[in-house]
């Protein structure tokens, strides 16, 4: 077993805190809080195993959960016998026997087909831990089978939770589970509501179990006097934290409401709280001319009720009217009799009038606005006897009154102007108004026409004594007598003398006149005025207005009407005039016409009219000589005219003259004709012509010819092909002569440098065109023993130079000699053309006592070898070879000085006789080097 236990540490806990521990045949697992404790030996029935699991630890395990389950198939050894859980079927029903709950759906772990419940005491279960097939699973079993003891110990413990909390196993630890209304990890905390605030107006009281405005919190409301609890009263902390009801409000105790304020009244309230509530007052007050009548101020009390009823308004008393003598009352009380605003008014009977105000009013204080007035009969104007009169009156009521009669009687000679009796009537007036005694009248005067009337009136206007006298105006004369009076009986003496015009004498209108007059006073006198006015086409002369004037003659003399005139007119140029005159000369109606001299035509309207308006229909016509076409200058030409009469008109005559270089091509001077055209067409100026050129060889030539085909002005460029240069002048001009300005050029090939042939060579040459000239080519080719040095051909470019410079023959060079020289031996070399080099001769000769090796003189070939190897010197003996030989400069003259000079004298002298059988010296001419120079010189 404990092997076995190691194993299972090492297999299954590694890593955990775990402790296994060995109770005689218990075994106790333990993770951490979560303990299981099994026994496996000896296997037990389901009885015994719950026994031994009681006795030893808490219980048969209860498992909650599939993590149980899991677990426990993890953790447990195989037992092939499996092990009892403690779970049984009690009432009907899968029990856990260690906690009594009903086996939940969640922890349900049946094997496939199980529990299939068969015989009567199989309601004890199993677990296949570790088993093949349906591993964990759960089965149904005979209790009386012998099975593994599987225990755990609780980790509850009586503290572990707080008593608001069942306290629920779980896999190494343990849960606690909150009864409603409570939380955290103990459920010690009770859940909370939100808080509550005592409502205005009103008070909050709370019995909190578990803290306040938590689960279970129960809070009262209630008001303050004068207002009622809106709502649930009570509210309770619900398990959820939320109140059972919502919290209730505290609103004011409402009074009835005041329907209406007193008629004739107003109504003040001051609510403190809200309108018409409790504490709220009403004060009252009546209009002006109203006592109220009541208390002014009520309340409402905490009851809702008023403290007094609404106040009533009563209009304020004036003393009661009665009507007055004479007169009618009338009186309208809006409120009640004689109270305040009553009016009342007083009429009078007719003939009476008011004394006082007619309408008076009950004052808001109870009083009338005036006193109550009276009526009085109307009073009339007091009246007095008219001047010459005398006036008797009655009086009913008062002097003039209403009613009162007077009466006027006139003396004698005077007359009653008005009503004898007049009455005062009801409006307080006379009926007339009083009359009056008046003088006799005679007709009123006016002053007579064109006359002033003077007059004097001692009582009234024109009446009885009154005179008058006529004074004329100027121009007019008296007709009457001029002074007249009105009489006692009311009568002129005499009618009112007239004022009539003086007159002139009567006018007759003159000859083709009208003549209009106006007469204001008679045909012809004074005043009248004649306007006169001629016909048509006529003038008047004279003055046009006459008048007669205030001494009776007229202003001026008649005038009289005199023909329109024109302006006289007279024959034009090269023309005649013909004119009729029915009235004047050149005036109104007068007629003209004008006719025109051969060549020339009439300009205008041939026939005019002198028209009432004395101007002529048109303006007089001209005569114009006939045109011809105006004539311009030709190209290149002048044109020069005489015109007597107009510009190329009839007898013009022109001629044309040309400029230089240009032939008049026509007739020089041509005429207008009386017909108008001209004799001839006008001539015109054509250039002059040159000969023609033709292009010269290998040239090209480039003309302009501004007017014709080498004619005047015609110009010619030539130019030259490459290579080629131009011989005479360039620009060729046609000259108004009809002459070329130059003769024409030619084109010659451009020259190179001649060329000789270079020393010691052969020149040859080609010319195409001509010596030494473009595309001239030439060859150098050098002699046997000299070399070219450069290009052998060269060529005469287009630009008159030769492609290169002329090549140089060289001579062949042989190997330089003597440097140094073998002992005892001494040369001397002639070298016509250069050191060394072609045609070079060298003699040697070695020292006495010393023999010469070889040959004594070599020459340079053309090949550029010598012709022999060089000599050397000997000791041996005295036998002098022929290796050595002087040199010496060119020609015997220096082979003889050179003998002269050496030693060696007589030894060349004697070998040259010697020789001379063998080589014959050239008599005259020829040199020793000449003749060394002959190929059959070999020494030895
Ligand atoms: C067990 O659970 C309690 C309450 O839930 C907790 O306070 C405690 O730390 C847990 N113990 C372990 C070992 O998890
Ligand atoms: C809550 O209050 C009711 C009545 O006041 C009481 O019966 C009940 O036990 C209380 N519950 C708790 C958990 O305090
Ligand atoms: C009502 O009026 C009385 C007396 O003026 C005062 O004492 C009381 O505070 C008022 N109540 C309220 C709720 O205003
Ligand atoms: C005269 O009177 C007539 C008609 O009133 C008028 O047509 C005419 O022009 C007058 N002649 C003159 C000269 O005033
Ligand atoms: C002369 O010179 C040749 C070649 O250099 C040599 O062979 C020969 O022996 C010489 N003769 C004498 C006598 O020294
Ligand atoms: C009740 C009981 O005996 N429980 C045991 C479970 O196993 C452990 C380890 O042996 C014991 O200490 C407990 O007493």
């Amino acid at each position: 077993m404990l092997v076995w236990v190691h194993c299972f540490y090492q297999k299954y806990l590694h890593g955990l805190i775990a402790l296994f521990v060995f109770i005689g045949s218990g075994v106790r697992i333990e993770v951490e809080a979560w303990t299981y404790n099994y026994s496996t030996t000896p296997n037990r029935n389901w009885n015994a195993a719950r026994q031994w699991c009681r006795q030893h630890f808490t219980d048969m395990v209860a498992i909650q959960n599939q993590e149980e389950i899991s677990y426990l198939n993890e953790y447990l050894p195989k037992n092939s016998k499996y092990y009892w859980i403690g779970i049984r079927k009690i009432n009907n029903k899968w029990t856990w026997v260690g906690t009594n709950k009903i086996l939940t759906a969640e922890a349900e772990n049946w094997a496939k087909g199980e529990p299939n419940n068969k015989g009567t005491s199989s309601d004890c279960v199993e677990m296949y831990i570790k088993r093949d097939l349906d591993t964990a699973k759960w089965n149904d079993q005979n209790c009386n089978s012998k099975k593994g003891a599987l225990c755990y110990t609780a980790s509850c413990a009586e503290d572990s939770c707080s008593v608001h909390a069942d306290c629920e196993e779980t896999i190494g630890n343990y849960t606690c589970k909150c009864h409603p209304g409570f939380q955290g990890p103990r459920c010690e905390e009770a859940v909370a509501c939100d808080m509550l605030e005592a409502p205005e107006w009103g008070q909050l009281q709370c019995a909190d179990m578990h803290g306040s405005f938590r689960f279970n919190s129960s809070c009262t409301f209630n008001c303050t006097q004068g207002f009622s609890l809106m709502g649930t009263w009570n509210l309770q902390c619900r398990a959820s934290g939320s109140w059972d009801s919502d919290p209730p409000s505290c609103q004011v105790v409402k009074c009835p409401q005041l329907a209406s304020v007193p008629a004739r009244g107003s109504m003040n309230c001051f609510n403190p709280i809200e309108p018409q509530s409790f504490n709220s007052t009403c004060e009252f007050s009546c209009e002006e001319g109203f006592n109220i009548i009541g208390s002014t101020s009520i309340q409402c009390d905490f009851r809702g009720l008023w403290t007094n009823g609404i106040p009533t308004c009563k209009a304020r008393q004036c003393d009661a009217l009665t009507a007055p003598l004479h007169g009618n009352l009338r009186c309208s009380h809006p409120h009640e009799d004689f109270s305040y605003n009553s009016s009342c008014s007083v009429s009078c009977e007719e003939g009476f009038l008011l004394n006082g105000t007619a309408s008076i009013q009950c004052t808001s204080l109870g009083v009338w606005t005036e006193s109550p007035p009276s009526c009085q009969a109307r009073q009339c104007d007091a009246l007095t006897a008219p001047l010459h009169g005398n006036l008797h009156c009655s009086h009913p009521h008062e002097d003039f009154s209403y009613n009162s009669s007077c009466s006027v009687s006139c003396e004698e000679g005077f007359l009653l102007n008005g009503t004898a009796s007049i009455q005062c009537t009801s409006l307080g007036v006379w009926t007339e108004s009083p009359p009056s005694c008046q003088a006799r009248r005679c007709d009123a005067l006016t002053a007579p026409l064109h006359g002033n009337l003077n007059c004097s009136h001692p009582h009234e206007d024109f009446s009885y004594n009154s005179s008058c006298s006529v004074s004329c105006e100027e121009g007019f004369l008296l007709n009457g007598t001029a002074s007249i009076q009105c009489t006692s009986l009311g009568v002129w003496t005499q009618p009112l003398p007239l004022c009539q015009a003086r007159q002139c004498l009567p006018l007759v209108a003159p000859e083709r006149s009208q003549m209009n007059c106006s007469h204001p006073h008679s045909l012809f006198s004074f005043g009248s005025r004649c306007e006169l006015g001629c016909e048509e086409g006529f003038v008047l002369q004279g003055a046009p207005t006459l008048q007669c004037t205030e001494s009776g003659l007229w202003s001026h003399t008649a005038p009289s009407c005199q023909a329109r005139q024109c302006e006289a007119l007279t024959a034009p140029l090269h023309g005649n005039l013909n004119c009729s005159h029915p009235h004047e000369d050149f005036s109104y109606n007068s007629s003209c016409s004008v006719s025109c001299e051969e060549g020339f035509l009439l300009n205008g309207t041939a026939s005019i009219q002198c028209t009432s308006l004395g101007v002529w229909t048109e303006s007089p016509p001209s005569c114009q000589a006939r045109r011809c076409d105006a004539l311009t200058a030709p190209l290149h030409g002048n044109l020069h005219c005489s015109h007597p009469h107009e510009d190329f008109s009839y007898n013009s005559s022109c001629s044309v003259s040309c400029e230089e270089g240009f032939l008049l091509n026509g007739t020089a001077s041509i005429q207008c004709t009386s017909l108008g055209v001209w004799t001839q067409p006008l001539p015109l100026c054509k250039a002059r012509q040159c000969l023609p050129l033709v292009a010269p060889e290998r040239s090209q030539m480039n003309c302009s010819h501004p007017h014709s085909l080498f004619s005047f002005g015609s110009r010619c460029e030539l130019g030259c092909e490459e290579g080629f240069v131009l011989q005479g002048a360039p620009t060729l001009q046609c000259t108004e002569s009809g002459l070329w300005s130059h003769t024409a050029p030619s084109c010659q090939a451009r020259r190179c440098d001649a060329l000789t042939a270079p020393q010691n060579a052969t020149l040859n040459c080609s010319h195409p065109h001509e010596d030494f000239s473009y595309n001239s080519s030439c060859s150098v080719s050098c002699e046997e023993g000299f070399l070219l040095n450069g290009t052998a051909s060269i060529q005469c470019t287009s630009l008159g130079v030769w492609t290169q410079p002329l090549p140089l023959c060289q001579a062949v060079q042989c190997e330089a000699l003597g440097d140094p020289l073998p002992p005892y031996l001494s040369m001397k070399c002639h070298n016509p053309v250069g050191n060394f080099s072609f045609k070079s001769q060298c003699l040697f000769h070695c020292e006495v006592g010393t023999a010469l090796n070889g040959t004594s003189g070599l020459y340079c070939k053309s090949s550029g070898l010598w012709s022999a190897p060089p000599p050397s010197c000997t000791e041996l003996g005295m036998t002098v070879g022929m290796g050595m030989l002087m040199s010496a400069g060119v020609g015997v003259a220096s082979a003889v000085s050179l003998l002269l000079l050496g030693g060696l004298g007589f030894f060349i002298a004697s070998q040259l006789s010697k020789r001379t059988k063998k080589y014959p010296l050239e008599p005259k001419g020829t040199s020793l080097w000449e003749e060394l120079e002959n190929p059959a010189f070999i020494p030895n």
